[in-house]
């Protein structure tokens, strides 16, 4: 009996060797294998599986029983579960967008996975200032065809109750109700608050009854509003690209929850990569270019998610009742409003909570990245307090520009 069959353990570099030799039968028997651990998330472990030989090579991803960024979260290594099965699922969905998924393992909480090492992290690749023009399209053709065929409005009622049944994912929605809903909004221990920034969180943040009102309402919605099945987390960290292709990676806070949720992480993401460039690059014709097309690729994401969902909407829509007229407007609305707070509440969690973006952690300039913040939590309060009025990509940038024009 393998050491792998007797029970759970987190495992190392050799053990995944092992693994790979004496479980996985994916690789030549006279394979010349390598392995590495590259994961830098805050919450698994991630190896890369390598033969020398035939060039081919894996990914593996380890579950652990705790959080990474620090041991105070214990998650179930369950959550690998959800992972593959969503992974499996939005293959099903929009192929071309996910990574597939060669095999799950349960008592190793662990899972198998195409290696994706020719695309790089899109965090780190706008950071460098480069450009990749079919994002916009890949993006959102991913999130309508995931979020709207995943809906009551085109799934079986029955059928789409099994999946939120499925996708019950107590511990990692916890996470996000406390880091993105509640801890950013007072004076919470375990925020990581840079102290340039903190007066005016106080201020202008935790002492503003009615945003804090806002944010109450709004975390009961993501709670309760079972609306489409989330990928739960995804920012620019959860995505790996390059110039022709982008992929979805790291879903395991999937849920059924509001579909804003996954829009709102993608354009808060873009306004760090613009803080970013506005805070760290030096050459104005540089920073004028590179802002000019994070601001067209963000208008472009709100846009064509506009277009596409309504197109699929006209295609897929079986529930009799959503063929009202009328009711698609009324859905698409509430879906922006959200997609509005949500980005807000990502904007303002990675300034003052316990998970920072490195877009802004690493402007060097002190006083550039004070600027930086002040500027993302104007934005985020701004949108969560003006959600109900931003419907277009033009809506949010302008909110963006006039923040950047009043924090000098
Ligand atoms: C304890 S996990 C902290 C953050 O990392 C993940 O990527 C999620 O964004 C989560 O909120
Ligand atoms: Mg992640």
């Amino acid at each position: 009996m393998s050491k792998f069959s007797k029970g759970y353990f987190t495992m190392k570099e050799a053990d995944v060797l092992e693994y790979a030799k004496d479980v996985l039968n994916c690789f030549d028997f006279d394979a010349v294998l390598s392995c590495k651990e590259i994961g830098d998330g805050n919450l698994n472990y991630v190896f890369r599986i390598a033969d020398e030989k035939s060039g081919k090579s894996i990914i593996l991803k380890q579950a652990g029983p705790c959080a990474r960024i620090s041991e105070e979260f214990k998650v179930s290594p369950d959550r690998n579960r959800i992972e593959s099965e969503i992974l499996q699922l939005q293959y099903q969905l929009a192929e071309e967008f996910v990574p597939k998924v060669f095999k799950y393992d349960p008592i190793m909480n662990c899972c198998i996975m195409e290696d994706l090492s020719d695309h790089v992290i899109m965090r780190k690749a706008l950071m460098e200032y480069k450009k990749f023009p079919l994002f916009a399209d890949h993006i959102t053709t991913f999130m309508a065809r995931t979020l709207l065929l995943t809906s009551d409005v085109v799934m079986d009622h029955k059928a789409k109750k099994a999946l939120v049944k499925n996708f019950i994912n107590p511990e990692l929605c916890e996470i996000t109700e406390d880091l993105v809903y509640t801890e950013p909004f007072f004076d919470c221990s375990r925020n990581d608050v840079f102290s340039a920034t903190r007066e005016y969180a106080e201020r202008e943040l935790w002492a503003d009854e009615t945003l804090l009102l806002e944010t109450a309402k709004l975390k009961f919605e993501f709670m309760t509003n079972a609306q489409s099945l989330l990928h739960g987390d995804l920012h620019t960290g959860s995505i790996f690209i390059k110039e022709d292709s982008t992929k979805v990676i790291d879903p395991e806070f999937a849920f059924y929850g509001p579909a804003g949720y996954d829009v709102g992480n993608v354009i808060a993401n873009l306004i760090f990569a613009y803080e970013h460039a506005e805070a760290a690059l030096e050459d104005q014709q540089q920073k004028m270019d590179y802002k000019g097309w994070l601001e067209e690729t963000i208008i472009q994401v709100m846009d064509l998610f506009v277009q596409k969902f309504m197109a699929l909407w006209k295609e897929h829509a079986t529930e009799r009742t959503s063929k009202y007229k009328g009711f698609d407007n009324y859905y698409l609305d509430n879906i922006l409003r959200d997609t509005a707070a949500v980005a807000g509440c990502e904007l303002c969690r990675r300034i003052l909570g316990i998970a920072h973006v490195k877009d802004i952690t690493s402007i060097e300039n002190l006083e550039k990245r004070a600027r930086a913040e002040k500027i993302c939590l104007s934005i985020g309060k701004t949108f969560i307090l003006q959600r109900g009025t931003l419907k277009s990509g033009r809506d949010f940038m302008d909110i963006v520009k006039n923040w950047e024009e009043k924090i000098k």
